[in-house]
């Protein structure tokens, strides 16, 4: 029929290369922009339209390669809570993905056949909305010019939102799939996230201050144009609200993103970018490419660079929420929880189980293992250690806070606070502008400086290496990645190199992003923890 021909014409101009081979990965496709990437665009632009027939209502995708270098890109689907694409259909996204030119047009409808089972007779009538947007990356525009081509074959009702963080696709997704409805997130504009987010921090800032301002490095990527529009809505430090310096917002010359800054960067070098004229304690954070994570950092006078990574997000505001509803006097009614994955430092979950005295809940790698994990508190926290990360709140959560009644002053203050926070943290996804407005409030709110912050526990010295191994694939892991099932034998080795250090915890996994191994060790001094790393890299060489 006439759409079926229309997908295999449209296609045309997008071959998949030969040899190529493509997987949805933790984070959708990635690739270098040139690799194939038209292709494999066309093809999401048609599982989303069967996503979005599926589960009838809107559907997002974002083009960004977050914090990977200028020349990559890549694209991920956004389901219609504005949470990340449904585990299951990963595959049919990757079948799609390598299907040649050819044989497209039949794939997709049998991707329509097999997930439509009852709806057959509709197949083609059935609506589909998907909306896209894309990061700073030269290669946006023609990747958008290939996914468009795919989603007038199948006529689907789309909208391009130009440039946006991915965390603002997520919000937009949401809004539009839940309007008119009790779960309604919020106006489904760019400015509507703004307002939003500026009348909840306007909120909780009431009657306090925020002592200096915070340098945002925006990785020269999307986040710097963003964070500028989001300042407009802010009230600024002389009106008890928050002076935010920008730097790295260079996004005239797309070869600089990511390129010595960025929170990536700021991770794994575990340095400032050299950009960064900040003072001695000065309080800073870093965004990465597409606005998703964010760690914090300071250099103190003896110019040690310190980190605030994911966990101590996570501590800062369970912290928070913790003290807050126990103020409101309804602590009793909520569950509140903390979710990490392996690699966070050992000192936080510690101090999250035996100070904060709440639970950890330990998952895979990747913000979709968190989220769910998350989901099933009243008040879920979760960050990787990497800086993504948000807040969950249940709809029991929510009413409680919302249709709480206060008995004293002191209740009404943290129910507002409460209620706030639901719409200051993006609840469809992590969010480093809304991550760090949060992480604001909450200095604000204690006094801290980052030094207090960090001195809520000192971190075990770790070390993080990279191995490159033959196959990747022979390393299976258990126990949310803590243990080595395959190959077998190598996890009684770890075991027993762990047993000779105080501390001593390390673990290897195949990466979902790279073609590598990672490690992590962690140890009761410095030394001991690169001893360690060094001894689990050779277990799996
Ligand atoms: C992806 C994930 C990130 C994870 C990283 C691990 C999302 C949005 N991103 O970037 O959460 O930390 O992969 O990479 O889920 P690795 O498997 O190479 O260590």
């Amino acid at each position: 029929n006439d759409l079926l021909d229309a997908v295999t014409k449209n296609v045309e101009p997008y071959p998949i290369p030969e040899g190529r081979r493509y997987e949805y990965g933790t984070a959708g496709f990635r690739m270098k922009a040139n690799a194939g990437l038209d292709h494999v665009i066309y093809t999401v632009g048609l599982t989303a339209a069967a996503r979005s027939k599926k589960r009838n209502a809107t559907i997002g995708i974002m083009i960004t390669a977050s914090h990977n270098p200028a020349e990559d890109n890549g694209v991920k689907l956004v389901d219609p809570m504005g949470d990340m694409l449904e585990q299951s259909w990963e595959s049919y996204a990757t079948t799609l993905a390598n299907t040649p030119n050819d044989k497209l047009a039949k794939a997709y409808e049998n991707l329509v056949n097999e997930t439509l089972v009852d709806e057959i007779r509709q197949l083609h009538e059935r609506p589909a909305k998907v909306i896209f947007a894309r990061d700073t990356r030269a290669s946006g525009p023609y990747l958008v010019t290939a996914l468009k081509a795919a989603l007038d074959a199948v006529k689907v009702e789309y909208t391009d939102y130009g440039l946006l963080t991915t965390p603002q696709l997520h919000y937009i997704v949401r809004c539009i799939n839940t309007l008119n409805s009790p779960y309604a997130f919020g106006e489904p504009t760019e400015q509507g996230y703004y307002e939003k987010m500026a009348k909840a921090f306007k909120t909780l800032m009431y009657g306090r201050s925020i002592h200096g301002s915070v340098t945002v490095d925006c990785a020269n990527g999307v986040g710097g144009p963003k964070l500028k529009e989001m300042i407009k809505y802010l009230p600024s430090g002389k009106e008890g609200g928050i002076d935010i310096r920008i730097i790295n917002d260079d996004v005239v010359r797309p070869e600089s993103l990511n390129l010595d800054c960025g929170a990536d960067y700021v991770k794994t070098k575990q340095r400032a970018p050299p950009s960064s004229n900040a003072g001695p304690g000065d309080r800073c954070c870093s965004l990465d490419g597409d606005a998703d994570r964010i760690v914090y950092y300071y250099t103190d006078e003896s110019k040690t660079f310190h980190l605030l990574d994911g966990d101590r997000i996570a501590t800062l505001g369970a912290v928070f929420l913790a003290d807050m509803t126990r103020v409101a006097g309804i602590d009793s009614k909520l569950k509140i929880g903390i979710v990490q994955t392996a690699y966070a430092n050992g000192a936080a979950t510690e101090y999250v189980e035996k100070v904060l005295k709440l639970p950890v809940a330990v998952t895979p790698t990747g913000v979709k293992h968190l989220h769910h994990a998350a989901a099933r508190y009243d008040i879920g926290v979760y960050f990787e250690a990497n800086g993504h990360g948000t807040v969950l709140f249940s709809d029991n959560a929510i009413k409680v806070i919302k249709e709480s009644e206060p008995k004293s002053p002191g209740q009404k203050h943290a129910l507002d606070s409460l209620r706030a926070c639901i719409d200051l943290i993006n609840q469809a996804v992590g969010d480093a502008i809304s991550d760090m407005l949060f992480a604001e409030v909450v200095l604000a709110h204690k006094s801290w400086t980052l030094e207090n912050w960090r001195n809520t526990y000192i971190d075990l010295p770790n070390r993080l290496v990279r191995v490159e191994v033959r196959d990747r694939s022979i390393f299976k892991t258990t126990d949310a990645e803590r243990k080595l099932e395959s190959p077998k034998g190598a996890q009684d080795e770890i075991d027993k190199f762990c047993q000779m250090y105080v501390k001593g915890r390390a673990f290897a996994r195949a990466s979902g992003t790279e073609d590598a191994v990672r490690v992590y060790a962690e140890a009761h001094s410095k030394t001991e923890a690169e001893k360690l790393a060094g001894q689990v890299a050779e277990v799996v060489r």
